[in-house]
């Protein structure tokens, strides 16, 4: 095991990943910008070092600052957490050319994964179900992308291969109006992701977004720990997530789950990872992979047992995953709420000082976040400042759980979005399961304030 390690992130992943590092007998080196000063995780640090000023681009997105931070406090591995560098291929590729190790999968499966369209083609191969498309990048010749259009089937949706999460996509319902939108969304992804490449799928009209959780070591022994619901979005922005998924029969996620685990061992994955899929009509179409911890992982670990983060260390210093397939026994529900620093209706962010904070507990509740009475939530980051979540035996008992939780806690000085929260926990559609990707959005506009 690793004698030390730097955590390359903040906010309440910071705190989780540092958690894990105490439980192995890791020291735990937290870094932070000029903004995060005052966190907790900061504060309860053995070492910590700042990284710069508050702009990401300056902190914890820089590359040279993070990798001289490893240096010179002897950290043998990097965590990158979520989002800022954790799924940049050339950050782990420098990482381990420093001489560090990369918590996370080999900068080649990050690449590949990276790349929306390289994704599809090593799941294919691999036997995961996609949604019905290209096979590949779209040519340049009008009359092919139509004879591919008129093959899958109108209406089509144009995406670009350095896309992903929502980004640089195009629905197009007509023959007449594909071409236009073709070379417009090749020109949006040139601009935005120096890479103009795109493919075509069967555009799915009411799915939900249902992912599949893996964990796999450097050996190719891969395991699924069932699926994520996490239908309840806005603008590709999640706010519920839950496991299991409501109403989907366990021998189709049994099945899709194996396949996963098999595309791991195929490829030579290694660490956590997240498989996307649309499901609709009974049916499960992969999207993308997440080559990361997610935010919602929590609600795994719940109905698992598996911690998950502890899980990445431990397969990143090399040792074998602890369990087999066999050994995973998912029970009871777990539902979590993100909690963000924003107006509950409108969205907008509000940042500033926490004048109260108290957070809920009892048996099955768990808060992951990272604030504390008198904490400023910084206006530079995301607004997402920690995570409720809660498990129960069955899912009514965890939404009766989640809905006791909401109402003890308190958060006093900025917005939340709680108030929120607390209705869709009683909204009766949500109450039955399996609402779609657009549910939320359209319940919004018919609950404006
Ligand atoms: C789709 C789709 C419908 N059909 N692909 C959006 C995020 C990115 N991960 C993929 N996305 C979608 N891909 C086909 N063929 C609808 C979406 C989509 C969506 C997916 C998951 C969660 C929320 C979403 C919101 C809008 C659109």
């Amino acid at each position: 095991m690793f004698k030390k390690i730097l955590v390359a992130n903040r906010g309440e992943i910071a705190l989780r990943i540092q958690r894990a590092c105490r439980e192995l007998g890791v020291k735990a080196v937290m870094v932070y910008s000029e903004a995060d000063r005052e966190a907790k995780y900061v504060k309860l640090a053995e070492e910590a070092v700042c990284i710069g000023p508050a702009p990401s681009a300056q902190s914890y997105l820089n590359m040279p600052a993070i990798i001289s931070a490893a240096e010179v406090t002897d950290a043998e591995a990097i965590h990158p957490g979520y989002g800022f560098l954790s799924e940049n291929a050339d950050f782990a590729e420098r990482v381990e050319k420093s001489g560090f190790q990369f918590i996370g999968p080999t900068p080649e499966s990050i690449r590949i994964m990276g790349d929306k369209v390289s994704a599809k083609q090593a799941m294919i191969k691999a036997g995961v179900p996609c949604v019905p498309g290209s096979e590949g990048e779209l040519p340049d010749s009008p009359v092919e992308i139509k004879r591919i259009a008129k093959s899958v089937g109108y209406p089509v949706i144009i995406k670009a291969a350095g896309g992903g999460g929502g980004r640089g996509m195009r629905v197009v319902h007509t023959e007449a109006a594909l071409i236009n939108a073709v070379q417009m969304t090749k020109a949006e992804a040139g601009a935005a992701f120096n890479n103009p490449a795109v493919y075509m799928e069967k555009f799915l009209q009411n799915p939900r977004h249902v992912e599949i959780q893996i964990l796999a070591d450097k050996y190719k022994n891969a395991v699924y720990l069932g699926e994520r619901d996490c239908s309840m979005q806005r603008r590709h922005q999640k706010v519920i997530e839950e496991a299991p998924a409501p109403g989907i029969p366990r021998k189709l996620i049994e099945k899709i789950g194996e396949r996963c685990a098999a595309a791991c061992k195929k490829i030579g994955y290694r660490g956590a990872g997240t498989f996307e899929f649309l499901y609709e009509n009974g049916e499960f179409y992969f999207i993308e992979m997440n080559t990361r911890v997610q935010v919602e992982h929590p609600v795994t670990e719940l109905i698992s047992g598996v911690d998950i983060v502890k899980t990445q260390i431990r397969v990143a210093a090399g040792e074998k995953l602890p369990f087999k397939q066999g050994d995973i026994v998912l029970r009871g529900h777990a539902i979590e709420c993100r909690v963000n620093a924003e107006d509950p209706y409108t969205f907008v962010p509000s940042p500033g000082r926490i004048t109260l904070w108290h957070a809920p507990g009892g048996p099955g509740v768990r808060v992951d976040s990272h604030v504390y009475n008198n904490y400023f939530v910084p206006p530079n980051y995301d607004s997402m400042i920690g995570k409720i979540i809660v498990h129960g035996d069955t899912r009514e008992q965890a939404l009766a759980r989640m809905r006791t939780a909401l109402g003890e806690t308190v958060v006093e000085g900025i917005k939340t979005n709680i108030p929120l929260h607390r209705e869709l926990m009683v909204d009766a559609k949500f109450m039955d399961g399996g609402t779609n990707i657009h549910y939320l959005e359209e319940w919004l506009s018919h609950h404006k304030r």
